[in-house]
């Protein structure tokens, strides 16, 4: 009985710390007010995680902008549902490819911000590319720098 037990203790404390976690972002057409939009826009996950985009409404995809080093860029069928693993450290940004000059742009940040200051350097340049929701650029800036 006391070997299931410390057995037991041991799966569920081994569980907790080696297994990935799965993450989910919505994509959406309106979210209080705001319109084609990723939900949550901004995760932060581990090394190893998982992160699944999800047509929640129609007529949008997810493709990589700007990603660490080692790691590889993505760009989702529309409308599709799409799973990705994020092995590598630091900062990936996203954007629907059919929304961008919306700014329906995503960051997802996996363990430290290793490239903190491309990223920095990247949101500010592609600032200029955006037409609508500037604003959201500002706050991803905001969140990076109190990172
Ligand atoms: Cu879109």
């Amino acid at each position: 009985m006391k070997t299931l037990l410390k057995f037991l203790f041991l799966v569920f404390f081994v569980s907790n710390f080696a297994f990935s976690k799965d993450f989910e972002v919505k994509m959406l057409n309106q979210l209080d007010g705001k319109s084609m939009i990723f939900e949550p826009s901004f995760l932060k996950i581990n090394v190893g995680d998982k992160v699944t985009f999800i047509p929640e409404q129609l007529g949008h995809n997810s493709a990589s902008l700007l990603i660490p080093k080692n790691s590889k860029p993505w760009k989702s069928q529309t409308n599709q549902r799409f799973s990705l693993d994020f092995n590598q450290q630091g900062i990936y940004i996203y954007e629907c490819s059919i929304h961008g000059v919306m700014a329906m742009i995503g960051i997802i940040q996996v363990g430290e911000a290793k490239n903190l200051e491309e990223a920095k350097d990247f949101l500010n340049k592609h600032r200029n590319k955006v037409i609508m929701n500037k604003n959201r650029i500002d706050d991803y800036l905001k969140k990076l720098a109190t990172n």
